[in-house]
């Protein structure tokens, strides 16, 4: 039997409630309350700041039930004090998906939705979610991207799930300035930072969950929190909107939050939990694993095999080069893998693609933010940045005299700005 004490909760339908659900439940204004209920008593939950009753009704309670830990306290203020918190944070929540829906749609000449270079789940998946919203709302919507699909499993995803996202040449990004349409950012929140985006361009809406990019402000709707995933950011708007999720988006963002966080192991907090719950709901068991099982290109394996024989250790750092590549995305991929050699805690790999030398690093020392070290390091000579465990950059190879030389200086600055 449950007990409340001291409440007018007659009135608010809890014993309603639990008498619907077959549960006995008294509730008593006073502390007079018959020693046959109060033996009977599961939980007595006491609501109020009287401490001698309180501690009165612990000595009978313990006395009839011969247990301690029967009686509970609430203060009533913290009751009203939680519930109104959490109605505000509800409600401002709701009404920043809202301002989203209503910046997409001050968007009639279409938007133009674009997602880092190489984009990966996370970003696919996102940009999928806000074609959702733009369909929603009425606007014409293109999605692109520069670089490398990459990860064969992006290639599956966008198999599976029929979604169009366009490579852009740089003749695109002239004329798509030219174009009326707004732009949004998603997964990336500065033009030209691991994207072919020229400085100044202006978004219009902005979401994405960088710490790096915490600061960034716009006009239109900006949506930057330090959450496990872009993902995670998309599926509240869509919860928050009622929109419809289908099988595959909701496993699509599934597998941009499982990406990104890394198998839910970095940079994970209860809203992404929050979020993943919410996709369960809607997401097909059979598509998950269809979009993981993904197959190693053999270009990777071979790009895997150079970067295990050029490794270097030292400090419990390791640099390696993984030669010519013929794919960019090799370069995360082994990277991810040499993370995993015993007693190694931070990785940099690199590899050279088009005249350019692209690099990789993971880490797993806490203390280490890579995504800064790496923009310290290299975004003077090319471009660099990413998250505190896991950042990339490039470098064209013109900066250097030689390929080796290359690859020996870019090394030591590592070495020596990850350990000093
Ligand atoms: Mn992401």
């Amino acid at each position: 039997m449950l007990i409340l004490v001291h409440s007018d909760l007659n009135s608010h339908g809890i014993i309603e409630y639990f008498q619907k659900a077959g549960e006995e439940v008294g509730c008593f204004k006073s502390l007079d309350i018959p020693d046959e209920e109060l033996k009977k008593a599961e939980m007595v939950i006491f609501f109020g700041d009287d401490t001698d009753g309180l501690s009165q009704l612990r000595q009978r309670t313990r006395s009839l039930t011969g247990k301690d830990d029967v009686v509970m306290v609430e203060s009533t203020d913290n009751l009203v004090f939680n519930s109104i918190m959490h109605l505000i944070e509800e409600e401002r929540r709701k009404r920043n998906s809202l301002h989203l829906m209503e910046t997409v749609k001050t968007c009639t000449d279409g938007l133009n939705i674009f997602v880092h270079d190489n984009p990966d789940p996370d970003a696919i998946a996102s940009a999928m979610a806000l074609e959702v919203i733009c369909r929603e709302a009425g606007v014409v919507s293109k999605v692109y991207y520069n670089g490398d699909i990459g990860y064969t499993e992006n290639e599956t995803l966008l198999e599976c799930t029929g979604f169009k996202i366009e490579k852009m040449t740089s003749e695109d990004i002239i004329s798509l300035r030219q174009e009326k349409k707004d732009i949004a950012f998603v997964d990336f929140a500065r033009p030209g930072e691991n994207n072919k985006l020229p400085e100044g361009t202006v978004a219009k809406i902005i979401i994405d969950h960088h710490y790096t990019n915490k600061d960034v402000t716009g006009t239109g709707f900006v949506d930057i929190k330090s959450v496990g995933a872009t993902s995670t950011l998309m599926t509240e708007h869509l919860q928050n909107l009622n929109l419809p999720v289908t099988p595959y988006l909701a496993s699509a963002l599934l597998y941009g939050i499982k990406v990104d966080t890394r198998d839910y192991t970095r940079n994970i907090g209860p809203a992404d939990f929050q979020a993943i719950a919410y996709l369960n709901g809607f997401a097909d068991s059979e598509i998950l694993p269809i979009l993981e099982s993904v197959p190693m290109d053999p270009d990777t394996i071979e790009a895997l095999g150079r970067a295990i024989s050029n490794r270097k250790i030292e400090n419990k750092t390791m640099t390696s080069f993984a030669g010519h590549i013929n794919q960019r995305d090799d370069i995360p991929q082994v990277a991810e893998i040499l993370e995993g050699e015993r007693d190694v805690f931070t990785v940099l790999v690199m590899g050279i693609f088009q005249d350019t030398i692209y690099m990789s690093a993971r880490s797993k020392d806490p203390k280490l933010n890579l995504g800064s070290i790496m923009k310290r390091l290299y975004d003077d000579i090319g471009s660099a940045g990413g998250h505190q465990h896991s950042a990339g950059g490039n470098v064209p190879l013109t900066e250097f005299k030689n390929e080796e030389e290359a690859v020996k200086e870019l090394s030591k600055k590592f070495m020596d700005g990850v350990n000093k």
